[in-house]
Formats: structure tokens, sequence, C-alpha cells
């Protein structure tokens, strides 16, 4: 197995560091996070620790969540063990070593607290190689619009948990795009479906983070 290989499985499988002792029949192997820095200490190139390693392991990982193969745990599990990697990496994006596919602005909508789901939005966008800000929760309409304004050209992001919450996101959807109509607007979260997000005049909703990122991943070069 490469490096490469190496670092996909140690993600599948939510293997953070050597002394992580998680999952057990990995105990003493070196995880992503000794993978990566030994990669790079040995002039690999950044980019590909993250095109050819890390994002294969989380598209992976995306993918068996979405058959329902592994379940919350393991997801959250992955993105740990990808985000050891992802911290090295960052200087190295930071200094326009490697490329970055996008800026993607996420954020849970207004009323609504719940970011367990939207912090995986976050991670497997950031694996998936995107450049992320992360608004947090309870985020008003007005505020993604500011944000929007800082940074021309971003994508935006939308999750909601409640049914008297996903309501929000038709407002901010319709307040970003009367002010930059070619902002791509993408929905997720429990309560909503497709008829929804066409409602409310967004681009595109998944069910699942995955489902996002091959949907942007066919608009972005
Ligand atoms: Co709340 N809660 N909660 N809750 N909570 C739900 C959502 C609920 C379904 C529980 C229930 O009644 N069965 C219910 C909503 C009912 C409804 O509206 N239909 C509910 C309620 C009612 C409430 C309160 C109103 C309870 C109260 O106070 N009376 C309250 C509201 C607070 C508020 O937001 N204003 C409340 C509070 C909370 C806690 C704070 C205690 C906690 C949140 C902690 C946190 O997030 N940090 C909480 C939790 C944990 C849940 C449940 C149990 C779990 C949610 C979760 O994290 N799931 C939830 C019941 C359930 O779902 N079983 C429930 C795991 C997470 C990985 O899944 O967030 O769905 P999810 O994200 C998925 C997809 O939806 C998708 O990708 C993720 C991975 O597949 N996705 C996107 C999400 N966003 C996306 C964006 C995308 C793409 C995909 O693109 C942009």
């Amino acid at each position: 197995m490469d490096i490469f290989e190496q670092i996909s499985t140690c993600v599948i499988r939510g293997k953070i560091k050597a002394d992580s002792p998680y999952p057990p029949d990995m105990r003493g192997q070196d995880g992503v996070f000794e993978l990566v820095r030994d990669a790079l200490q040995q002039g690999t190139n950044p980019n590909d620790v993250l095109t050819k390693g890390l994002m294969p392991g989380m598209n992976e990982v995306g993918k068996k969540f979405s058959r329902n193969e592994v379940f919350v745990p393991d997801l959250l599990m992955a993105a740990k063990a990808m985000t050891s990697g992802m911290d090295q990496l960052k200087p190295h994006f930071e200094s326009g070593a490697a490329k970055r596919r996008g800026v993607f602005i996420v954020g849970t909508v207004k009323g609504d607290l719940h970011d367990i789901g939207k912090n995986l939005v976050r991670m497997m966008m950031e694996g998936a190689g995107y450049e992320v800000i992360d608004l947090g929760v309870d985020v008003s309409p007005q505020a993604f619009l500011e944000k929007v304004e800082e940074r021309p050209g971003s994508m935006v992001g939308l999750s909601a948990l409640l049914t008297t919450t996903m309501v929000n996101m038709e407002e901010t959807t319709r307040l970003v795009k009367s002010k930059f109509p070619e902002t791509i607007v993408v929905v997720g979260g429990a309560p909503l479906t497709q008829e929804f997000c066409d409602k409310i005049g967004a681009d595109a909703y998944s069910p699942d983070p995955q489902g996002i990122i091959e949907w942007l991943d066919t608009k972005v070069a």
C-alpha cells in the first residue's frame, strides 16, 4: 500500500494517531497524523496528500454512510482523523502551495441550534478541497449576506433540523440571491425535501453531505 492508500484507509477507519485507542484492531499503528506528517517531511506535495489520500478516504466514508454501511459515530471518527491531517496541510494552503476548489460559507439557519450535521458538512467539504467559512448556528439571513459580500463568488450551504426553522432558509436564499443572483445556495437537514428546496429557490438539496459535494463538483472546474 502506498502512503496515499494508507492515509485513505486511516481516514475510512477513523484512525487518528498511533496512540489513539480506536479502532482497537489498529492499536499502535500510525494514524493519519503520523502518515501526513511523514509524507510532508519527505517532500510529498500537500495537494497530493489532500487529493490522493485524505479526500478519497472521506469520499469513501461518505458513500458508505449514504449506503447505511457506516453510521454517525464512524463519520465523526473519520472526520476527526481527517482533521488531524488537514491541520498540518493548512499552512500550505494558506501559503498558496496547494489549490482550493472554492469558498463555501456554511451555517445553521436562524433559530436553530443543531450543529452536528452542519459540522459534518463542514468537515467533509474541507476534505473535498473547499475553503469553508463556518458561521456557526442561529445564523441570520443578513449574516449570510454580509459574508457573501465579503467573499464574492462564494457558495452558500444552509442547514436546518427543525420544521420551525427550515422556513428561515427561504428568507436567507431569497435575500442572498436578490443581491447576488449568481450565488449557488445548497440546503440540507433531516426535515428537508427536494420539493422544499425547489419551492424556496435554492439550487440543490441532498439528505447527506456527500450528495452536496457530488453536486458541487459538477459545478466547479
Ligand atoms: Co433537537 N430536535 N431539539 N436537539 N434533536 C431533533 C431535530 C428532533 C427531530 C427530535 C425529535 O423530536 N424526534 C426535533 C425536531 C422536530 C421537528 O422539528 N421536526 C428536535 C427538537 C424538537 C428540538 C427542540 C425544539 C427541543 C426542545 O427544546 N423542546 C430543541 C430546539 C433547539 C433549537 O435549535 N432552537 C432541540 C435541541 C436539541 C439539542 C440542543 C439538545 C441537541 C443538539 C445538539 C447539537 O447539535 N450540538 C439536539 C439533538 C442532538 C437532536 C437529535 C436527537 C439529533 C440531531 C443530530 O445531531 N443528528 C434530533 C433527533 C434525530 O435526528 N434523531 C433532534 C445527527 C446528525 C449527524 O444528523 O443533523 O440530520 P443531521 O445531519 C445529517 C443530515 O441531515 C445532513 O447531513 C448530516 C449527515 O447525514 N445535513 C445536511 C444536515 N445539514 C446539512 C446541510 C447540507 C447537506 C446535508 O448542505 C448544506
